[in-house]
């Protein structure tokens, strides 16, 4: 399976990173991954499980020093159509330091799996965010994607 590559390169490259409450970084990752569990992409399993590969692997880029290049590789899709989603995918999801907020999320709204893999972050992100700018730029974000 592909997602369990994937969980290995994002579990190498965000290894020693935690979250703000000490937990380390990957569990996140895995719980973006597990959002994608809803019946419409169960019934089509390849495609699941790609997807999950590409969610658990959403905070390498921006966060790690590993590569768009090094993941392809090392999960063997280097010229592939898959590969070239992967690669649209995760470009999308990583913010430049030049984007605001808005633009970075209206972007990703132009791209269904990068919306569906930013919900589940964005929703994990919400479980303990404490009241304030943060919390409130995040259900906003929640509402671009899935309202207008
Ligand atoms: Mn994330």
């Amino acid at each position: 399976m592909l997602y369990e590559l994937a969980l290995e390169i994002a579990a190498a490259a965000h290894n020693g990173q935690v979250r703000k409450d000490g937990e380390p970084y990957i569990r996140h990752c895995v719980r973006v991954a597990d959002g994608l569990d809803y019946d419409y992409f169960k019934a089509y399993p390849v495609i699941h499980d790609f997807y999950r590969a590409v969610a658990v692997l959403h905070d390498v880029i921006e966060d790690t020093n590993v590569t768009l290049s090094d993941i392809k590789s090392g999960l063997g899709l280097s010229n592939t159509s898959n590969g070239h989603i992967l690669d649209l995918t995760l470009l999308v999801l990583t913010r430049n330091k030049s984007d605001s907020y808005l633009d970075y999320i209206l972007k990703i709204k132009r791209f269904g799996l990068a919306t569906a893999i930013k919900l589940c972050d964005l929703a994990d992100n919400l479980r303990n965010a404490s009241p304030g700018n943060l919390k409130e730029k995040y259900i906003m974000a929640v509402y671009i994607l899935k309202e207008c």
